[in-house]
């Protein structure tokens, strides 16, 4: 185990708050923080601006909400930025981050390619040392700060599938989220393996181009339209009226967004409402029948079939030939509807109809190793390919915290502490690991929120309590381990209510194996998550000890 405390090294920054990582949340704290006078700096392993934006270069890469609230709630930045459309693509999400770098002067206190790879707390001096590796020399450097914040999403760590042979495939074999700058897919013979969010935008992009595309499915997406729209200028001023009122009004909602799921009871609902509501969502296209519909659907999996019979009905006609159609819609739901993430798409099912596209399921025909040439499956069938996209998710909530050495006060790292499952209080802290404090992390309603919204929301709270902390001449924070318990039984009960244990999901950690299968986003929605937020604030930081 490196001793980073006795590294004699020279500190490259003593800061007062190091963030780990650059995207919406790390970017909030680096403003805020700041203004109010704080030593502060973002520590980013990308290259470049935009977090997930940056890493997400994949053909077809686009945000899956309205771009209205998937923005900072500064000011200085709506009023001047435009965007292009309703639901921007990745060049235009990056360039945004690149605006509000520029526009708020950040730059200076961004380190990018910096990967941090290691901490140890002193606690004689209730600081931390940190390990940075330069990825662009390999080389590393230590620097110290009295907070640690890592602001790393869900989407950090990319899930390699575990396929023998895959090593030793002789054509291109890469991550969606690690996809090589400029690639050209034209005329290759192509593997997506995956059809979740990812794999839905890059198959729907390429089928056109490519010379043959095979899908590897697992579990059939519940791919909804999104039906995004142009934005000109008259449209981008009408939607700056709107602003204000909607960064009011999303910590009223259960996802943070501009809408609310609906809690009329469905068992009070007629038929026809319930088919004429459903219809209505559909229209708006993009999540509102998910995100903004009948919330019964996440506790009644009656009622998410009900809406699985709905959605098979619109897809269905999409798909010409009835045995595929059978696979990508299948007559019985494969899973609750909503408790899988909805991908949105705009022609997923009809490039299956093209004669390039060919579907494999994988339950009929387990991928049995990766050749030389490709892919061969248990049907004894081998599929030859120039390039294997591996659309396989992310090992979200826990696993960029992980992969970074951390070791608490008693010596344990983030892996051992979780090894049982995922302790956090509030999900924002975890005992044993002082002046450690998450945004957007597990057991926080991460992925069930609107990013942006969570990001400022949760990160106003760790803004307060930093404040707090200095204001008190107080030195140290850090959760308690009833503190703890009280959460994870308070999670653990919602969790139970819902339908989501019924779906194997990177909600429930079910993609990652040998992980415990959990619940990680809080499922009691915004309001409620806010309001447990602030009565812990309200009472001297109950939960926590401040000293
Ligand atoms: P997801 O949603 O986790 O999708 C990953 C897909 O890859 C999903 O269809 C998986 O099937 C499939 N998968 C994963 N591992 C394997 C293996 N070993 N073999 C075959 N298929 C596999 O990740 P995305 O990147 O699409 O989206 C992540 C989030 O980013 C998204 O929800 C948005 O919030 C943005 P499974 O369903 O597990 O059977």
């Amino acid at each position: 185990m490196t001793n980073l405390l006795a590294d004699r090294r020279a500190v490259t920054d003593d800061l007062d708050v190091l963030v780990v990582g650059g995207g919406f949340s790390g970017i909030y704290q680096l403003e805020r923080l700041r203004s109010l006078g704080f030593a502060v700096k973002v520590y980013e392993a990308g290259s470049d601006a935009g977090g997930v934006w940056h890493w997400n270069q994949y053909p077809g890469a686009r945000v899956d909400t309205e771009a209205t609230l998937y923005q900072f709630s500064d000011e200085r930045i709506w009023r001047e930025w435009n965007w292009s459309e309703m639901y921007p693509g990745q060049e235009e999400l990056q360039a945004y981050f690149r605006f509000v770098i520029d526009r708020l002067d950040l730059a200076g206190d961004i380190r990018f390619s910096s990967r941090v790879i290691a901490a140890r707390f002193d606690e004689e001096t209730d600081r931390w040392t940190v390990e940075t590796r330069d990825e662009r020399t390999g080389e590393t450097f230590l620097s110290r700060a009295r907070f640690l914040l890592p602001m790393l999403g869900t989407g950090s760590k990319a899930l390699y599938p575990d396929f023998p042979g895959l090593a030793d495939f002789q054509g291109d074999s890469f991550h969606t989220s690690r996809w090589p700058k400029n690639y050209d897919m034209t005329g290759k013979r192509v593997a997506v393996i995956g059809t979740g969010a990812s794999g839905v935008q890059v198959v729907q992009t390429i089928a056109p181009d490519v010379a043959h595309l095979t899908v590897f499915q697992r579990t059939p997406a519940t791919a909804i339209p999104m039906y995004s729209r142009k934005l000109d200028a008259a449209a981008n001023d009408e939607l700056r009226q709107r602003y204000p009122h909607l960064f009011e009004y999303r910590e009223t909602t259960f996802a943070g967004l501009e809408y609310n799921v609906i809690f009329t009871p469905t068992a009070e609902v007629s038929d026809e409402e319930f088919t004429a509501t459903l219809e209505d969502l559909w229209s708006k296209g993009g999540l509102h029948i998910w995100l903004g519909g009948y919330a019964d659907m996440f506790f009644n999996s009656d009622v998410g079939d009900r809406i699985y019979a709905f959605w098979r009905e619109k897809t269905l006609p999409r798909i010409k030939d009835p045995a595929l159609a059978e696979k990508l819609v299948p007559s019985v739901p494969p899973y609750p509807f909503g408790t899988k993430r909805c991908p949105l798409e705009w022609t997923y099912y009809d490039a299956f109809n093209q004669d390039n596209v060919e579907l494999v399921d994988l339950h009929e025909a387990p991928i049995q190793e990766v050749t030389r040439n490709g892919i061969r499956t248990a049907d004894g069938r081998e599929h030859e390919f120039d390039v294997i996209v591996l659309a396989t998710g992310f090992d979200s909530f826990t696993g960029g915290l992980t992969d970074i050495d951390v070791r608490g006060t008693g010596g344990e790292s983030f892996g051992d502490a979780f090894r049982e499952g995922t302790r956090t209080a509030l999900g924002r802290a975890t005992a044993g690991f002082p002046n450690i404090l998450y945004v957007y992390g597990p057991q926080s309603p991460s992925a069930f929120c609107n990013g942006p919204t969570c990001a400022e929301l949760e990160g106003d709270w760790v803004v307060d309590c930093l404040v707090h902390l200095r204001d008190n001449g107080l030195t140290r924070i850090e959760a308690t381990p009833e503190a703890e318990q009280e959460w994870n039984d308070h999670l653990g009960a919602l969790a139970a209510a819902t339908t989501f244990p019924l779906a194997n999901s990177w909600y429930m950690n079910a993609n990652v194996p040998g992980k415990k299968t959990e619940l990680l986003a809080y499922p009691g929605g915004l309001p409620l998550y806010l309001e447990k937020c602030r009565e812990s604030s309200d009472h001297g930081y109950a939960g926590f000890v401040l000293s």
